[in-house]
């Protein structure tokens, strides 16, 4: 008899345990440490060439340039191996709308932090899958903690907002805020135009 209502009550737990484990699911937050959020829903998708699809399995994180031989790095190898960090910064549209998100990832200087960098690396211009590119001075990106983010409102970038990686460019326009990003190269290039640079838009992107 015991031993029945005992069976009883393992079996109940096994099937409650699974119950909840199976039901969990990403949810995105909409509120963090007593700020509103926008929701990833609010992006105006307006990319040069409409949303990219990259296989995690086969994407390569690569790095180039004055740094010397070329490193490329997994999806997995860097989630798993670098810190993360979370911040609420607003990217703001030159076309006039804005979003004030949670962005989660790694820094940019923790990811390079590995790497001999020259004196002459003044520049660092970004690349991705859809052939955008943009271009900072490596000083911005190496002090002020910015963020190249896996995660938007807790749930993992889709392939419409930049899967694997956007870079949270902090201070800067919507356009320095590069999606999809595939390669990162050291320059002493100080005058590259990325994507929109050379369709007029100023190098810094420095919001006003
Ligand atoms: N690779 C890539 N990154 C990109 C873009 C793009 O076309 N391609 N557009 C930029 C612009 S102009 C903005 S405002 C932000 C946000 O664009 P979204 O709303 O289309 O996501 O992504 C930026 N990053
Ligand atoms: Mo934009």
């Amino acid at each position: 008899m015991l031993v029945c209502l005992f069976l009883f009550l393992a079996i109940g737990l096994f099937f409650f345990q699974n119950k909840e484990i199976s039901y969990l699911k990403a949810v995105e937050v909409v509120q963090y440490e007593g700020q509103d959020l926008s929701s990833v829903k609010d992006f105006r998708e307006n990319s040069i060439k409409g949303p990219q699809y990259i296989d995690r399995n086969d994407y390569r994180l690569k790095i180039s340039g004055l740094v010397g031989d070329d490193l490329s790095y997994g999806y997995d190898e860097i989630i798993n191996g670098l810190p993360m960090y979370k911040k609420v910064v607003t990217l703001n549209c030159i076309e006039g709308w804005s979003v004030k998100i949670l962005w989660e990832g790694f820094l940019f200087k923790d990811l390079v932090s590995a790497e001999k960098i020259p004196a002459s690396a003044n520049t660092v211009i970004f690349k991705a899958y859809d052939g955008y590119s943009t271009s900072f001075p490596l000083e911005y990106l190496m002090n002020n903690d910015i963020i190249i983010a896996y995660k938007e409102n807790d749930l993992e970038l889709p392939p419409e907002l930049g899967f694997p990686f956007q870079l949270v460019a902090e201070d800067k326009y919507g356009y320095k805020w590069i999606k999809w990003i595939t390669e990162i190269e050291f320059s002493s290039d100080t005058s590259y135009q990325g994507y929109w640079e050379s369709r007029g838009y100023p190098i810094d992107g420095n919001l006003p």
